[in-house]
């Protein structure tokens, strides 16, 4: 039997710029409230539109008990619908990707059509009203051609603001005109919280990540004024400089750079370009670029291969990389109180050739081991929350406020839940 916890009273005295208290990483419990309510209710970040490029093309996607299958339509459109038959509910499609005309249902061949309406359902009488058994639909929005996913009836309307602010940042990356080189799928051993608390951060980055703190400049993340001496001090200035620079070109460039920040929106978002290590122009471990062939319309001779990095950070489950040449894509999935799935994706533009215009293993270099890194630490985050000595700790405010906002965030949508559910008691 497992201890029933109780959820509410955490919730209220969760302490600010706290870590969560342990069961939030480590109850079943709070998993499925999490799956419930967190990623039942917001919009989810679940792939890329590369990943299905032509009518017809499908992908599925998991969360906790739900399947989803996106469908791109003869009109271009991604559609979504529950990946389950009206018939007896089998599960439509089963593979992670593939390509249909219609959606057939293997079982007893109930077929859909792209708008999810059932157009064929044999031996059903006469009587059978087939538009009654149309797939259930799904919220997909593509933001400049990252696809979110809202499973609610209603879904947030400030996405809105998100894609509006997002369509200027992302666009010049044109990631529609991408394909992917390369998709991993890591599943790391700790709570899905952590792994975002931990992607929230770089406080981590300078003992964990020696790939990443390369192209990356250790000032981007934070740092407590007081601990710097002269000669730091000298460097910090010296980066800000360069970031102003840096955003004036980039901005001239038709490149928005400067920070934009809507953390505690339902729909929190958080953007912006930063520069990367000296000649630093891509995320590879020379910090060159990895693809020869530039995204959109950057081009050496116009804008320059050194266009920095836009981070691009969504609660509760991405976080995105913008280069001159390639794009990272991360989406974060939860599979159990203590397992976490993290998909991420590298694009690179459409018609670069692996072995001519990129190398993969130099595309993926430095995301890889970072990832790897990231998950042994947020492996020993689970072990610690899991054991007895476990009390929640400070976070830093100078490197871990986004922690704080994730964490904030968070908390902020289970209240409004049990307050709503409170009201419709009464
Ligand atoms: O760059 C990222 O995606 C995050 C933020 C800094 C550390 N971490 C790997
Ligand atoms: Fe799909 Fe029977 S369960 S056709
Ligand atoms: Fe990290």
């Amino acid at each position: 039997m497992r201890d029933t916890i109780d959820i509410p009273a955490l919730v209220a005295r969760r302490e600010v710029y706290k870590s969560l208290e342990a069961p939030f990483y480590t109850s079943q419990d709070v998993l499925d409230l999490d799956i419930e309510v967190i990623f039942g209710n917001n919009w989810i970040f679940v792939g890329t539109e590369p990943e299905l490029p032509e009518p017809g093309d499908c992908i599925t996607v998991e969360i906790g008990p739900v399947s989803v299958l996106l469908l791109r339509g003869d009109d271009e459109e991604i559609r979504g619908f529950h990946n389950v038959c009206r018939h007896r509910g089998a599960k439509l499609v089963d593979q992670k990707s593939t390509t249909i005309g219609n959606i057939v249902c293997r079982y007893h061949g109930w077929t859909y059509n792209e708008d999810g309406e059932l157009i064929l359902a044999e031996h059903m009488g006469k009587d059978f009203k087939k538009n009654c058994h149309n797939l259930r639909t799904v919220h997909v929005r593509s933001i400049a051609g990252l696809i979110f996913i809202c499973l609610a009836k209603d879904a947030p309307a400030d996405i809105d603001l998100m894609a509006e602010t997002m369509e200027k940042y992302i666009a010049p990356h044109d990631v529609k005109n991408t394909k992917v080189a390369f998709q991993s799928e890591l599943i790391e051993e700790g709570n899905w919280k952590l792994t975002l608390e931990n992607n929230r951060e770089c406080y981590h980055c300078e003992g964990n990540h020696p790939e990443l703190t390369v192209p990356l400049s250790e000032f981007g993340f934070g740092f407590s004024p007081d601990e710097l001496d002269e000669r730091r001090a000298e460097d910090v200035a010296q980066y800000e400089r360069d970031v102003l620079e840096n955003h004036a070109r980039w901005t001239a460039c038709g490149l928005p750079s400067s920070e934009e920040q809507h953390l505690a929106n339902v729909t929190g978002f958080r953007t912006m370009r930063l520069p990367l290590m000296r000649e630093g122009e891509s995320h590879t471990v020379d910090t060159k670029v990895a693809c020869k062939k530039l995204l959109g319309n950057f081009s050496r001779e116009t804008t320059g291969a050194k266009l920095g990095g836009l981070s691009f950070w969504t609660h509760p489950n991405s976080w995105h990389h913008f280069m001159s040449d390639h794009i990272v894509t991360f989406s974060v999935l939860p599979l159990s109180p203590n397992r976490t799935l993290v998909r991420t994706t590298w694009l690179v533009h459409k018609d670069a050739v692996e072995g001519e215009d990129y190398d993969l293993d130099n595309l993926t270099k430095v995301w890889t081991h970072t990832n790897q890194q990231d998950a042994d630490l947020v492996r020993l985050a689970q072990l610690g929350a899991e054991m007895s000595g476990y009390q929640p700790g400070p976070y830093s405010p100078y490197t871990e406020p986004h922690v704080e906002s994730f964490a904030a965030w968070y908390i902020a949508r289970l209240n409004d839940y049990f307050v709503k559910a409170d009201t419709q008691k009464v």
